[in-house]
């Protein structure tokens, strides 16, 4: 009989903290509440302190297949108008101060002007703490905070994860080699992070992370450049991947080739090849990417899935960039690619900066123009370059 009870109650418990849409403000337009969490129209301070201490903003579940935290946060009413896009941003709580230096960066040189949404994901719930101080930095657009299911940040069922483990503890001499969360969030960028529903709000991403730097003022709204451009694909950097991160990764792409009947090379694959036919390791460098999400489209999830199945993300280190890259090699034309040259950027260690002496100076620059990575032989860009302009 106790035992019963406590079972209902516990299936309760499990239901009721499943996240759905809860009213907390009447006023918000049904027609921007497209999925299932929570809402809020922010109207000041201490009104937003009693949100947050008023609302179960996580649940303790963790659910395998959907985010057990959906918070989204409008703080403009009525909204501008401007591109179906948002600032897309993975890091941990404890990042909290380094993700605000981003935001001022960010905010400062472009979104100021523009008021982009921000998404912000997590393998964990965010803390109140990261989503009171993050919402009271960006005074404008919808500001979304959700975690990543389970299953999106786990070992899919055929990876051994003894054998992972005793591959990970002999990777120590490549970069992130040794970690575990670093393959997850690889894997995540990879095949996931598209499919959260809140990142499916929107058409256009412009992915961010937790200390990058722009260097130069953006006095054009970028979405809008990509849309009206029919980009779909837009970077700055790019650079050679480590050959051990990836050692069978090449080959299953080939076969991923053939298994899909493609009759011809695709008119972007050259971006890939060296003289010798075969990976060149370049890739554009995923940590800044502006993409249209109709590009993780099924051709890109067939990609995904059958790269995934080789475990090459676990038994290997594959990164979400050269995977990215492959897909935009053989999935995208040449004309839908696009380099931001007139960015200035930075990601430790690399930056972009302008080497156009009027962009420079017209738009307030403020990195050296010799430490421009693209003019490296490190760089892959001027490779790319010359066959994007072909
Ligand atoms: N929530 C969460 N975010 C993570 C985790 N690991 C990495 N990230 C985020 O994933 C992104 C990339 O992780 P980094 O550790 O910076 O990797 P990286 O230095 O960009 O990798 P490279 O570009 O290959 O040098 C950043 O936005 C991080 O904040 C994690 O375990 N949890
Ligand atoms: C929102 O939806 C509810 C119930 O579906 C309806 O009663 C209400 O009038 C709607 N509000 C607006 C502003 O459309
Ligand atoms: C904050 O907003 C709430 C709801 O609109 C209002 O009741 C309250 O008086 C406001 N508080 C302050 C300090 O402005
Ligand atoms: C998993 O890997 C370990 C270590 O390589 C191996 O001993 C074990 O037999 C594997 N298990 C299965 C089910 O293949
Ligand atoms: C933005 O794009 C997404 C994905 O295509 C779509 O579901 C959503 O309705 C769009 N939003 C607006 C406001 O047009
Ligand atoms: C490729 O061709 C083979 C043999 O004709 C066929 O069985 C298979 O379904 C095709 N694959 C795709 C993805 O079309």
């Amino acid at each position: 009989m106790w035992r019963s009870v406590s079972l209902i109650v516990t299936v309760l418990a499990i239901l009721l903290s499943l996240p759905r849409i809860v009213k907390v403000n009447d006023e918000l337009d049904n027609s921007t509440k497209l999925i299932d969490g929570l809402y809020y129209t922010y109207c000041n301070d201490s009104d937003f302190k009693d949100f947050l201490k008023n609302n179960e903003i996580f649940s303790a579940e963790v659910n395998q297949d959907i985010p057990s935290q959906v918070v989204i946060i409008d703080r403009e009413k009525p909204r501008t108008p401007r591109e179906n896009a948002t600032f897309l941003m993975l890091c941990r709580n404890q990042d909290m101060y380094q993700v605000l230096e981003t935001l001022q960066n960010v905010q400062d040189r472009f979104n100021h002007k523009y008021n982009y949404d921000y998404t912000f994901l997590n393998d964990e719930p965010f803390s109140k703490e990261f989503i009171y101080l993050i919402t009271s930095f960006i005074d404008h657009g919808r500001i979304s905070f959700g975690s990543i299911p389970r299953s999106h940040w786990s070992y899919p069922s055929h990876i051994n994860t003894t054998k992972a483990e005793e591959i990970r503890s002999n990777y120590a001499d490549v970069p992130y080699g040794d970690s575990e969360s670093y393959r997850h969030m690889c894997r995540f960028y990879s095949g996931f992070f598209y499919q959260h529903p809140l990142v499916k709000q929107y058409q256009y991403y412009w992915r961010i992370e937790p200390g990058i730097k722009v260097y130069c003022d953006v006095n054009y709204d970028v979405f809008r450049y990509v849309r009206k451009h029919k980009k779909k694909y837009a970077f700055v950097l790019s650079l050679f991947e480590y050959a051990d991160t990836i050692p069978s990764l090449w080959n299953h792409v080939l076969e991923f080739i053939r298994t899909e009947n493609m009759t011809s090379a695709p008119e972007s694959f050259e971006l890939l090849l060296n003289k010798h036919n075969w990976y060149n390791l370049c890739h554009f460098w995923s940590n800044f990417e502006i993409a249209n999400l109709d590009m993780f489209d099924n051709n890109y999830q067939r990609l995904f899935e059958f790269l995934d199945s080789k475990g090459g993300f676990y038994y290997e280190r594959w990164g979400d960039a050269p995977i990215h890259s492959i897909a935009v090699a053989l999935y995208l034309y040449k004309n839908e690619i696009h380099w931001f040259n007139d960015l200035g950027y930075y990601y430790a260690p690399y930056s972009q900066c302008p080497q156009d002496s009027k962009t420079f100076i017209e738009n307030k620059c403020t990195c050296d123009p010799d430490d421009d990575f693209g003019q490296s032989d490190l760089s892959c860009n001027r490779y790319f370059l010359d066959i994007l302009s072909n």
